[in-house]
C-alpha cells in the first residue's frame, strides 16, 4: 500500500516532502487537503493531525506522522532507496542535517508564516 500523503502545494513543508517523495522514487498517493475548503480542520483530517495543518503522511492506514521534518527522517530511515547523503549514519554528518532543518524552522519558516487559511477569509 502506498504511503498516503496529505498535502497543499501552496504549502512550503507539503512542498518539500513531496518533492523529496519525488525525487527519491518513493511510491505515494498525494491527498489534497484543501484549506480553501477549510478540510484542514475537518474531523476526519483532525483524527489523522490534530494539529490541523499539512502535511502528514499515514502509512499503512495505521502510522500517522506529522510535521515536515519528521515526516522527511522517517522517509529517509524507512525507504531502502533513499540515498544515504540525505541522512547520513554518521552522529557528526547527521548532526549537521538537524542543526539545518532546525535552522530553517526557526528562521526561514518563522518568517514565511504558517497559517495559509487566512488567504482565503
Ligand atoms: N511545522 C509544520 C508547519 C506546517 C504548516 O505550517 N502548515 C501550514 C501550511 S504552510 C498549514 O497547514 N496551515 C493551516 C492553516 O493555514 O490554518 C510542518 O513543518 O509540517
Amino acid at each position: 500500500m502506498a504511503m498516503k500523503v496529505y498535502v497543499n502545494r501552496m504549502s512550503q513543508p507539503s512542498r518539500a516532502v513531496l518533492i523529496f517523495c519525488k525525487v527519491n522514487g518513493i511510491d505515494y498517493e498525494e491527498i489534497l487537503v484543501d484549506i480553501s475548503k477549510h478540510k484542514h480542520v475537518a474531523p476526519e483530517y483532525k483524527a489523522i493531525n490534530p494539529m490541523c495543518q499539512v502535511s502528514t503522511v499515514v502509512v499503512d492506514g495505521k502510522f500517522k506522522l506529522f510535521e515536515s521534518q519528521a515526516i522527511l527522517i522517517y522517509i529517509c530511515c524507512a525507504f531502502p532507496g533513499v540515498a544515504s547523503h540525505w541522512y547520513p549514519n554518521d552522529p557528526f554528518q547527521r548532526s549537521k542535517i538537524h542543526s539545518v532543518l532546525d535552522w530553517h524552522h526557526s528562521n526561514l519558516r518563522q518568517s514565511s508564516g504558517d497559517n495559509i487559511s487566512r488567504l482565503f477569509v
